[in-house]
């Protein structure tokens, strides 16, 4: 039985395109010395797949920032202010990725969006009326001769037309416009393919496994039905991930596609739908068994019982989606053996392929039973023993754990008089630069080099110094820093029991940059409080309200991998209750407003519309509201999304019921201002008022026009105002600019108001 992937991680073992990528970013490395690192990887990784046996390797999944902008690239679907600055082809590309300001002028990036269900994010390319859509790209082209240079063939991937389309922005253009363009450029690549030999090529659709409309099925079936129909040696796979296609399963079959990649791990209904419609002869079946974005170990005898069910002679097995998702190896960590056994990164999922491809076979002999012994003691007993007295405390909720009282409306009152703040009150959403200081002290730290009480001395005077600057400046609530964290996300999971933590599980978040997701292995419990003492020193240096900052349970589950013995939901609720009970230790140390973020609460909402309540925010919501329901009233509660893409779940995000949230204001975000007036949406909001994602420092008039154009949308008692968040990221030199504007900003509006009372 033939085995392959979706895809491979590009980053590399050590993060080596990140190191190489960012390096010509500051001019320490041609052009020719990126393209020759590039190659390096390629061959490596290719060469890796070989060695493991994979019998089809992908290629040009390597990506030097995007996949979704190549493919763009390659069709020439680049908007004319990017062609206008006359760059290298390569430095195009990065400017389309990155933005670019510069002798050649002065342009944004495309908008970057979160890539499906993961914690990925693509380029959203733009087609514009003078777009011309045509081929002139050839990394397609180079990658598969490269791999063929070494002796290695490989089956080219790119992404397929109607997910290009569905997730490019149309300005002033059409799709019509557009489309027989479009399809004869896919032609042209297949055609080309089949010249220089390719035996298949990938069309990556995962936006099939969306809700489909009549007119979204009929546009893709015209698509693939004459992109397919032509004559062409090279074969083509239409590859779908990170769900079912039930919308459109049967339609598939009628395609002059020659194989169907289908997700058996997400795709709920996949294996319900080949059963009821079964599956064309003429084609192969690209069955996504191993998981592409979780790290547990497969499990062989379930995957064998469904691998039993599929056609042996048209089946080809693969992951369940690129294995982008999931860091590279496991070998690089140093778990105890009891422990790494359970594991499976991007490199020990190929053996996992190829030795589910050789038990399938017919042939039984004595080593493939060692394999399937070996895996089955992995799942014959429990990997770790549940914490009782949590499963006891869960079982005990009652609907009063999820209700905070009073409610909104009289808490709202309680605490103006409890915390006496001025009419648009001035914040940040937590973090202050992470300098090279504070990362080179962490790090330090983290060696031994320095002491745990060395490290903290610096760590406070760290906060002293964030603190006087912000009362300096004039803020109303103030935050101490975060100089103590890594990652939101990590640094919980490295202070919360249950949690492992890796030390090189790298995964692409986008671009260059990456992230570290912790493990869920057992029953999440706090031992000990976590930012108590940081948030209680800041507090004790000034009179004015220091907010406590902590990362909300949906937003630690969905960026950490979950556990798959239990469900999403109870691993959720696990870490709900512990961090409430931070939520009211810094409330018993004096914090009297304490912000929990739910950054990444729309990640996992269900692809499909018809699934978001019943099968995520009705558990997801409950577990925030667990988490400060027990606090005072006159205790003032923020949440804060990363993304103001939530117009659609307003609803929900109000039922979360946080006094205050905060979430980033890009252009796009009048439309959620009129959302929430129209839906009268209770919670006090902070639109991020100028984009941090760039160094640019606004003038206090920019940030006056700002703020006079949210009070045209929201009532003055109702208005925040805070940058977007992410200041971590940034210079202190530009933060400190940019925040002083800010507070004077602020300032200036609230005098102009009192004035018009
Ligand atoms: N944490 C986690 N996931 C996230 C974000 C996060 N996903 C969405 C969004 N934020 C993605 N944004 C970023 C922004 C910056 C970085 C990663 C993701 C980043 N990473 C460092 C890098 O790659 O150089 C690694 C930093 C480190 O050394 O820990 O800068 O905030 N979980
Ligand atoms: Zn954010």
């Amino acid at each position: 039985m033939k085995t392959t992937i979706v895809g491979f991680p590009r980053i590399g073992e050590n993060r080596e395109l990140k190191i190489a990528t960012e390096k010509y970013f500051r001019g320490d490395l041609t052009q020719e010395q990126l393209a020759a690192e590039g190659k390096r990887l390629r061959r490596m990784h290719w060469n890796l797949l070989k060695e493991a046996g994979i019998s089809l390797i992908p290629s040009n999944d390597f990506s030097f920032y995007d996949t979704t902008l190549d493919t763009a690239v390659l069709l020439n679907v680049i908007p004319n202010r990017f062609s206008a600055l006359q760059l290298s082809a390569l430095d195009t590309y990065f400017a389309l990725a990155r933005g670019y300001q510069g002798e050649a002028g002065d342009v944004t990036a495309l908008p970057m969006k979160k890539w499906f269900n993961t914690n990925y994010h693509y380029l959203t390319p733009e087609f514009e009326q003078q777009t011309e859509v045509k081929l002139v790209g050839t990394k397609v082209f180079d990658e598969y001769l490269e791999a063929k240079a070494i002796g290695i063939e490989t089956r080219p991937v790119i992404l397929g037309p109607y997910t290009l389309i569905k997730l490019s922005d149309f300005k002033g253009t059409t799709v019509q416009e557009h489309l027989p363009a479009l399809i004869s450029a896919y032609q042209e690549v297949i055609a080309k393919l089949s010249e220089l030999g390719a035996e298949w090529l990938q069309l990556d659709e995962p936006s099939l496994v969306k809700d489909l409309t009549p007119d979204e099925r009929q546009l893709f079936m015209s698509i693939y039905r004459e992109l397919a129909g032509g004559t062409r040696e090279t074969k083509l796979l239409l590859q779908t991930y990170f769900g079912d296609v039930r919308d459109i399963y049967e339609d598939l079959s009628t395609l002059p596609v020659d194989g169907i990649g289908l997700d058996f791990v997400e795709g709920k209904q996949t294996l319900q739908l080949f059963e009821t419609f079964g599956f064309p002869q003429d084609k192969k079946l690209f069955a996504g068994v191993v998981n592409g974005k979780n790290i547990w170990r497969n499990d062989y005898s379930r995957t064998l019982n469904l691998l039993a069910k599929l056609p042996h002679d048209q089946l080809v097995l693969s992951t369940s989606c690129s294995l982008l998702h999931v860091p590279f190896s496991v070998a690089q960590e140093s778990f105890p053996a009891e422990v790494a056994r359970h594991f499976s990164f991007a490199k020990e999922k190929l053996s996992e392929l190829t030795e589910l491809a050789a038990i399938a076979d017919p042939t039984d002999d004595i080593a493939k039973s060692a394999l399937l012994a070996d895996n089955y003691r992995l799942f014959d007993t429990a990997r770790v023993t549940a914490n009782e007295q949590l499963t006891h405390r869960l079982a005990e909720l009652t609907a009063a754990d999820f209700q905070r009282l009073p409610a909104f409306e009289e808490r709202s009152r309680l605490q103006k008089s409890a915390l006496a703040l001025p009419l648009l009150p001035t914040t940040t959403i937590g973090s202050f630069p992470q300098t090279r200081e504070v990362k080179a002290a962490r790090a330090a730290f983290k060696k031994a080099s320095l002491s745990e009480a060395e490290y903290h001395d610096f760590l406070r005077e760290k906060i002293a110094d964030c603190v006087a600057f912000q009362e300096d400046i004039g803020l109303d609530v103030l935050v101490h820093g975060e100089f103590e964290r890594n990652d939101m996300v990590e640094y919980f999971g490295e202070h919360l029991s249950g949690f492992l933590f890796t030390k090189k599980a790298w995964v692409q978040s986008y671009g260059t940059r990456c992230v570290k997701p912790p493990i869920i292995w057992g029953d999440i419990s706090r031992e000990r409080p976590i930012t108590v003492g940081w948030s209680a020193f800041a507090q004790h240096l000034t009179e004015k309200p220091v907010k406590g900052m902590l990362t909300g349970p949906v937003t630690i589950l969905n960026w950490s991998f979950p556990r798959e013995d239990i469900s999403l939901k109870e691993s959720t609720l696990q870490i709900a209750l512990a961090i409430q009970e931070e939520v009211l230790d810094l409330e018993a140390h004096g914090i009297k407003i304490i912000q929990i973020d739910e950054a990444a609460l729309r990640e996992k909402l269900p692809l499909r519309k018809s699934d978001w309540y019943s099968e995520y925010l009705d558990w997801a919501i409950p577990a925030f509201r667990l988490v400060h329901s027990r606090v005072a009233p006159e205790t003032q509660i923020h949440t804060h999304m990363c993304y103001s893409e939530f117009a659609d779940i307003l609803t929900a995000i109000d039922q979360m019921d946080a006094d205050v949230i905060s979430f980033e204001a890009s252009r796009s975000n009048l439309s959620l201002l009129d959302a929430l007036s129209a839906q009268h949406f209770q919670t006090a909001v902070g639109p991020g008022v100028y984009d941090i994602h760039s160094p640019r420092v606004p003038s206090v008039a920019e940030l006056r026009a700002t703020i006079q154009a949210l009070l045209e949308k929201i009532a003055a008692d109702k208005l925040w105002v805070n940058p977007d968040c992410g200041l971590k990221t940034r210079d202190e030199k530009e933060t400190f600019a940019s925040l002083k504007h800010l507070a004077q900003a602020a300032q200036e509006a609230r005098k102009e108001l009192v004035y018009d009372n």
